[in-house]
């Protein structure tokens, strides 16, 4: 077989540090926390971690806002424990990614600070400054009308130096200048190979496609007439040096045998997905599509998370547009279900745990992620089957900036109107970022293990940790947990269909039941699924052409061969030989 990277086969774990495990009592999760618990995670059977960033911040964005690219946030550590954490993962045969933010720094990065002291300093241009506008009546207006991604203009007036910088995310969070040789150089060296150095294995980076904006920054096209602040994703993302400047990057990373994946939001045309993750391009080795978390999010301009109904139809096309990545060319992408920005997959598409489908659909929502093709990425509890905030907790538990400035937001605009405020909060309580952000539940006692009992934790543990927890996943064989070993075990056992298989849907208008299969020179893989929780009749022997199939994984004990049950799968394999 053709030698194929390690990162190809790879499923990677996702931690969020300020939520993973506290080791000193302080409320908050720590490196030492994680260092504790590396264990625990190489018996997932994966061989990655990505470890969101412990950069030094001051946390107006969880961390997303950089003060200081070679300094670790003191209530997570010091770097001296980082360098023990890449140690203890690879002593385990581990591999170690961190997280790379470096389309903006923090307001309180000294690169900032300088840049912000005066209009001649010789850091100005590092970030995005310009002048305003004046309209006839002299009001002081941004240099454009982009919207910014977290609510209100992508600008913020600075007094003292009398010019407007740019925020794509929030105020606290300028966007560097890319366009500036010195900057880029700057930021290889600090965010990149000081860490490279110490061994690091690669780069999962935040919005790689924002570093080059349309030239002039030009207005964006007016879509939303309740608000001057437009969506300017088309400008900002994926601009004319975007490629160039990944090339760049791509020649430091090269020089570490660094693997890298993307987050590429705002990209649907293939072509354009293809340009960054081809072999041929060298510009990334897979990137992030939000296609299937985004089934369910509807278009609110303000804030995305409005729900909206959705059938498995969507979630069909979802996977056809992801998988397309991979199906015959020689690009790379991922699979993944849930991350830090996402509301918890079960609450989304299964059923929460106050249903008896819950380990059913959590099971399910297993065999789906982990049998499609690309790299697969695992979020901290998403293996025991963590769900939403419960629907009881009042809004002051949601942290998120995201959430915050859109709850505001409806209360300034609508003058606090109820109703507009309870369906702002019901949004927030289906789709909001908190969600995945909830301590990790590791046992039954108070504090769920997360940290010791008694202590105030900096976002709440969760009602139902007595029922949802690592300790009392572990030794049931039958558990969510144990399922989720299993399947990660098997995707590793048959590599070229799991995760390289060619992906066709099967039952191509069925609004109940996904069905698909992955082909390699060797075997067919077919999938199905019952999104639903009525009971589904399908034919699986006639119409899904199944010879001789070997159930390689299921949720329920027997398998009828004409009906799926609720939140029903299940994975059959066939050799090519046998057919
Ligand atoms: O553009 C968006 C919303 O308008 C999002 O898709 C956005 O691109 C995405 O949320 C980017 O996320 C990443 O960068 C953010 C940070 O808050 C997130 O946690 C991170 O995953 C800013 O650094």
């Amino acid at each position: 077989p053709p030698w194929v990277p390690w990162w190809k086969n790879a499923a990677i774990y996702q931690i969020y540090p300020a939520s993973y495990k506290d080791s000193n009592g302080d409320g908050v999760g720590d490196i030492q926390g994680i260092i504790s618990r590396l264990d625990y995670i190489k018996s997932l059977g994966v061989d990655a971690i990505w470890v969101c960033p412990f950069y030094d911040s001051p946390q107006h964005d969880m961390g997303y806002d950089v003060a200081d690219y070679e300094s670790v946030y003191p209530p997570y550590g010091t770097v001296a424990d980082v360098e023990a954490l890449i140690a203890g993962c690879h002593a385990r045969g581990l591999r170690v990614l961190f997280d790379l933010v470096i389309n903006h720094t923090s307001y309180l990065h000294t690169w900032f600070k300088e840049s912000r002291a005066s209009n001649n300093s010789p850091k100005r241009d590092w970030y995005i400054w310009r002048p305003a506008k004046y309209d006839k009546a002299g009001t002081r207006h941004p240099p454009n009308n982009w919207r910014s991604c977290f609510g209100g203009s992508a600008w913020e007036w600075d007094e003292s130096t009398q010019e407007y910088y740019l925020h794509l995310f929030c105020k606290e969070q300028p966007d560097l200048n890319w366009e500036n040789s010195a900057t880029r150089a700057a930021i290889y060296e600090s965010a990149m190979e000081f860490w490279l150095r110490k061994g690091l294995d690669g780069f999962r980076i935040d919005t790689v496609n924002m570093y080059s904006k349309a030239p002039g920054l030009p207005d964006a096209p007016l879509t939303n007439s309740q608000t001057p602040w437009q969506d300017a994703s088309t400008l900002y993302c994926n601009g004319p040096r975007m490629h160039e400047y990944l090339r760049e990057m791509s020649e430091v990373l090269e020089r570490y045998g660094a693997m890298t994946v993307g987050e590429l939001p705002n990209t649907s045309a293939l072509a354009d997905v293809l340009s960054y993750v081809t072999a041929k391009e060298r510009q990334l080795n897979m990137i992030f599509q939000f296609d299937i978390v985004n089934v369910g999010m509807g278009l609110d301009p303000r804030y995305d998370a409005i729900p909206r109904d959705w059938t498995v139809h969507d979630i069909r096309q979802a996977v056809q547009r992801v998988q397309a990545i991979t199906n015959g060319t020689d690009g790379w992408s991922t699979a993944f279900l849930e991350n830090h920005d996402t509301a918890r997959a079960i609450s989304r598409f299964g059923c929460d745990e106050t249903s008896e489908l819950w380990e059913q659909s959590g099971k399910m929502l297993a065999m789906f992620v982990a049998s499609l093709s690309g790299t697969l990425y695992v979020y901290q509890g998403q293996e025991i089957g963590m769900v939403n905030a419960p629907v009881t907790w009042p809004i002051s538990e949601y942290k998120d900036v995201e959430s915050q400035n859109y709850y505001n937001q409806v209360q300034q605009e609508t003058g606090g109107d109820p109703l507009a405020l309870s369906r702002a909060k019901a949004a927030i309580q289906h789709l909001g970022r908190d969600h995945g952000r909830l301590p990790m539940q590791w046992n039954g006692t108070p504090n769920a293990g997360f940290t010791e009992e008694g202590v105030a934790t900096w976002m709440s543990v969760h009602d139902d940790y007595e029922k949802i927890n690592v300790e009392r996943q572990t030794f049931n064989s039958d558990s969510l947990l144990s399922f989720w070993k299993a399947i990660v075990g098997i995707r590793k056992k048959h590599p070229r269909v799991f995760a390289h298989g060619v992906f066709a849907p099967l039952e191509g208008d069925n609004e109940s039941v996904l069905a698909y299969e992955k082909v390699s020179t060797e075997q067919r893989l077919v999938a199905v699924f019952n999104f639903t929780k009525e009971k589904q009749a399908l034919d699986l022997v006639t119409r899904l052409g199944l010879k001789k199939p070997v159930t390689l994984a299921k949720n329920y004990a027997d398998e009828p061969v004409d009906v799926l049950r609720p939140f029903e799968g299940r994975l059959y394999l066939m050799s090519h030989y046998l057919s």
